[in-house]
């Protein structure tokens, strides 16, 4: 941690806002009137699936997450029940941030506090984390989505490795889209690099380094009043970090200071393909996190419906 950094958590802090108890943060901005204004966002009845395939072969390297393994507890060969029918069931076993994920406000903090001055010692043990879990985003996270595409914005399939987005560029992507961002939106940021992964199934390059948000975009978030980010890229932020010797810095003035929901792995390829055809850049959005108590984080399949 830098002082700057400590600085500029203190001026983006929205410990208190929503209460002294609150556990959701800046997903409160999706109010129920949001929500009904959102749903006229549906038009075509098109649906886009951002969630990446859960299995065996996915992007982790194994370094310090490995992939989704599945199993089957039963086949159905085993026994015929009563009446003729026969079941199948399956297991997993996971990293809850091996896929397209949630982070929740417990998922990264610093000087000990969660976001809303909660202890983390006392509050993020080896059981879980018992302020800021994941299951208190359960009812959150629905409403208007808007898609910024960085990457088309700047002429490319994909942005290079440590291409820091600036405030500037995503200013410049919603005048070139014809798109505002607000109160209470779910922003979608597309850099072009899940590509690595899904089309050059480069794993190692795909979590080495990546093009993402610099830390300056915590202001342009703040000023907007945005509800939750996410990016198809595996930590939303730019690495390695614009500055030496820090880690994850946005996350931890996103996630600890302001209270907002980071979303990583979204694949908003097919989207951004649907949004450069008819030039509508906003959406229903929907991406409910599974509910598992004391989790920091989870994995999701988000659904963008126009
Ligand atoms: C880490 O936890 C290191 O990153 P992320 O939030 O991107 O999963």
């Amino acid at each position: 941690m830098t002082d700057a950094m400590r600085a500029l958590g203190a001026e983006l802090r929205n410990w208190g806002r929503w209460g002294a108890d609150d556990q959701r943060g800046t997903t409160n901005l999706i109010t129920p009137e949001k929500v009904v204004a959102a749903a006229g966002a549906i038009r075509t009845g098109k649906v886009f699936d951002l969630g990446i395939p859960l299995d065996a072969d996915g992007p982790q390297t194994g370094h310090f997450r490995s992939n989704p393994r599945r199993f089957m507890s039963r086949t159905g060969q085993e026994r015929e029940l009563p009446g003729g029918g026969r079941g199948a069931d399956d297991w997993v076993v996971m990293p809850l941030q091996a896929g397209t994920q949630w982070d929740a406000l417990s998922h990264m903090f610093y000087d000990d506090h969660l976001y809303n001055g909660y202890p983390a010692a006392a509050h993020v043990t080896a059981l879980g984390a018992t302020r800021n879990a994941i299951q208190h985003q359960a009812k959150g996270i629905a409403g208007r989505g808007v898609l910024l595409d960085i990457a088309r914005l700047k002429g490319v399939d994909r942005l290079a490795a440590g291409t820091a987005i600036t405030p500037a560029d995503l200013d410049a992507a919603c005048a070139e889209q014809g798109v505002t961002v607000g109160a209470g939106d779910v922003l979608l940021v597309r850099t072009g690099w899940w590509s690595v992964f899904a089309a050059d199934g480069d794993r190692e390059r795909f979590m080495d380094a990546e093009p993402g948000l610099s830390l300056e975009c915590a202001r342009w978030l703040h000023a907007r009043d945005v509800a939750a980010v996410a990016a198809d890229n595996w930590a939303l932020e730019v690495l390695p970090a614009q500055q030496e010797g820090l880690t994850l810095p946005l996350h931890l003035v996103l996630l600890r200071d302001m209270g907002m929901t980071i979303g990583e792995m979204f694949d908003l390829d097919e989207l951004a393909a649907d949004c450069a055809a008819d030039g509508t850049y906003e959406f229903f959005f929907t991406a409910p996190p599974l509910k598992f108590t004391g989790a920091v984080g989870s994995p999701l399949n988000p659904l963008a419906i126009k």
